[in-house]
């Protein structure tokens, strides 16, 4: 079995109203993930295009994405952040994918079918083909371990398939130009916590996501306390109290999201929050769910604001990650070139 050096990669797009979700399902998880591996955090605007962006807004929420990184608690000293579109690898590495991923494979992708809804024919073909380059994005720095949320499991599954075919594909070569017997890793999803999934607070059964037309359904990483107050206090529930133990959130997704959300907040099980909470009712809970939000998401929203107002700061990690970053993803093009057969300058 080929050995590589653990590596950690993952992204998140600039495409507006971070979330709490995009916050408890990845940006938390980077956080944490930092003090155990080498950590590449990317914001990927090229994904963004595959759907229609205004520019000027686009380059305001990749700045938006950097801040939320760095006021997380992300180093980007220790680490690497930086914005996709200056490491030409990431496209370069996409369309060697395009050619090893197959057509059944990305048919079955259920984001883009959700995401071009009823009008394919409209959708554009980068949004058909995002989960390689999410591939390539992985790959090129041949990263080990990629925490996102639930919804981007299948992706990531692919991933693991493209890199399997390429080695397969290529074994004789790899192992000729002396890379042993596999040149990818297959990269392992870190999906864990209480807030794998954070749920719309209008409807326990979608996704909380950035483009919900209702604001209602999102805690964006910039409401101020008033605002996360009102929008706990009108999240939906039932008229039960809350339960005592887990198997008690059965059937009540509205309920087992707050609760996850409180959860994964506090850095506890969703078992030890009903062991305290078991019996209450849903108000009590709230309230102790508006300072529990509002003392993490306070910060971090402060720090977004303070940050965002020096643009020459956040450009300037984004130029040093991407220079760091370039000379990785460079290595690995000129290897997969001499892979390919292709012809390169030495
Ligand atoms: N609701 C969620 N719960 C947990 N994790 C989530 N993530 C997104 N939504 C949730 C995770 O956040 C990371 C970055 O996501 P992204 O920027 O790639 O965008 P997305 O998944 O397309 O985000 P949205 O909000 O769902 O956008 P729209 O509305 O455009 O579809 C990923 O790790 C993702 O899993």
């Amino acid at each position: 079995m080929a050995t590589f050096s653990q590596r950690v990669f993952s992204g998140v797009q600039p495409t507006g109203n971070l979330h709490l979700g995009n916050y408890l399902g990845a940006i938390q998880r980077f956080v944490e993930l930092q003090e155990r591996y080498e950590c590449i955090y990317c914001v990927v605007d090229l994904h963004a295009i595959t759907v229609p962006q205004k520019p000027a807004e686009l380059t305001r929420q990749i700045r938006e994405v950097t801040a939320a990184f760095l006021a997380a608690g992300i180093d980007p000293r220790r680490h690497i952040v930086f914005n996709q579109s200056q490491v030409s690898a990431h496209a370069e590495l996409a369309w060697v994918f395009n050619c090893v991923a197959r057509m059944g494979w990305l048919n079955r992708m259920t984001q883009f079918k959700e995401k071009a809804g009823k009008d394919r024919e409209n959708a554009s073909v980068g949004l058909f083909t995002y989960p390689d380059l999410m591939a390539a994005d992985i790959l090129v720095y041949r990263a080990t371990h990629v925490p996102v949320g639930d919804d981007q499991k299948q992706h990531l599954e692919l991933t693991r398939d493209i890199a399997q075919k390429f080695n397969n594909d290529y074994r004789e070569s790899i192992e000729a130009n002396g890379f042993g017997e596999a040149y990818f890793p297959l990269p392992e999803a870190l999906i864990q916590g209480p807030a794998r999934r954070v749920m719309s607070l209008r409807d326990g059964s979608r996704k909380m996501s950035k483009s919900d037309p209702s604001d209602y359904s999102r805690i964006n990483l910039t409401d101020s306390a008033d605002a996360i107050a009102q929008k706990v206090r009108k999240a939906k529930t039932d008229p039960l109290p809350l339960p005592s133990e887990e198997a008690g959130l059965a059937d009540r997704p509205e309920a087992d999201n707050l609760v996850g959300i409180y959860a994964a907040l506090a850095g506890r099980t969703k078992a030890e929050v009903l062991a305290e909470f078991g019996g209450a009712q849903f108000s009590a809970f709230k309230s102790a769910l508006v300072d529990l939000s509002v003392a993490r998401l306070g910060p971090i929203g402060a720090e977004m604001r303070r940050l965002m107002a020096d643009e020459a700061y956040i450009d300037s990690v984004l130029v040093d990650g991407a220079n760091r970053a370039r000379a990785i993803a460079e290595q690995t093009m000129k290897d997969v070139k001499d892979i390919l057969g292709f012809i390169r300058a030495r």
